[in-house]
């Protein structure tokens, strides 16, 4: 009785409500309203949002595209990184559910209980490599810096690393200067062969993800040291892919191949050299903290 009083109110409401676009699509009955025993579904809890970052990414347009493989009732909500590292702290801190965008390398895995949706539509692709890209003729304007980007090549763990310190607090700048100083054998392998340089500009661009203000911040200064004047330009990820193209920065080791920036490169091959990947092992998708009990992105269609 209660229940069904409850339930036409709800619909008074909605037709009140639909004149200024406030949608009830979500009412549409008892089953979607609750899971049978009366309460709030995942997918209410959750307010039919996953938790995005900043547009341009590709894990955004991955996920994007998952909603609409799977046929999900969910919105994915832009902001930024920072937001959704600081979504991801407080819904942990108060155990409620929260479902993020996610990609590997990240300090998130190391500090958070979480984990990856399984994805068996393949949505977000598989295995991801980073990518340094160069505009074209950075080879003969600057052959030295080229030689360097061209041999920049780490783990996953080592920009872990990196990116657990700057987490905890560290200054990024000081924490690459560390890193630097504690892993001269890899250093040694990216400078060989390049000459020193008496201050030539060189302008890397980079997005605010915080594995590429980690990569950027260390190859940044091997550059430094190697005697570049060096300007590190933080920019939103299609005018990123945009300033390699046009030659306004001179490298970027911050793409990620061949899924999340398929459209960028697709855009843009034919006006920026490749180098190569500088890390293996990355990987994008959709994740929870360990509580959230669902494990496929397939359980989000329930
Ligand atoms: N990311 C981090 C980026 C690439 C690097 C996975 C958030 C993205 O475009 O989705």
């Amino acid at each position: 009785m209660i229940k069904n009083k409850w339930k036409k109110l709800g619909v008074v409401v909605c037709a009140t409500l639909a004149l200024t676009a406030v949608g009830c699509d979500s009412d549409n009955g008892e089953s979607a309203a609750t899971n049978g025993n009366g309460e709030k579904t995942l997918a209410q809890k959750l307010d039919y949002k996953i938790t995005g970052i900043d547009a341009g990414a590709g894990v955004v347009q991955a996920a994007e595209k998952a909603v609409k493989d799977y046929g999900l009732d969910f919105k994915v909500q832009t902001s930024s990184g920072a937001a959704m590292t600081q979504a991801l702290g407080d819904a942990i801190e108060n155990k409620e559910p929260i479902i993020i965008t996610a990609w590997t390398p990240h300090w998130k895995f190391a500090k958070y209980d979480l984990k990856y949706l399984k994805d068996p539509k393949n949505s977000f692709g598989g295995e991801e490599k980073i990518h340094t890209i160069a505009r074209l003729k950075l080879k003969e304007d600057m052959p030295n810096a080229y030689k360097i980007l061209d041999q920049f090549h780490w783990t996953a763990e080592d920009m872990e690393s990196v990116m657990l310190k700057v987490n905890e607090g560290a200054n990024v700048e000081e924490v690459a200067a560390q890193w630097i100083k504690d892993n001269q054998d890899k250093v040694k392998e990216w400078t060989k062969g390049a000459e020193k340089v008496n201050g030539e500009k060189i302008k890397l661009a980079y997005v605010a993800w915080d594995s590429e203000i980690a990569s950027t911040n260390v190859i940044g200064k091997v550059l430094k040291d190697m005697g570049y004047d060096v300007t590190l330009t933080q920019v939103e990820a299609g005018p990123m892919w945009a300033a390699i193209a046009s030659g306004d920065a001179d490298a970027i080791v911050a793409a990620w191949l061949p899924g999340t920036h398929e459209k960028y490169m697709a855009d843009y091959k034919d006006q920026v050299e490749d180098l190569g990947p500088n890390l293996e092992g990355a990987k994008i998708g959709l994740a929870v903290p360990s509580y959230v009990e669902i494990d496929s992105i397939e359980d989000l269609a329930k």
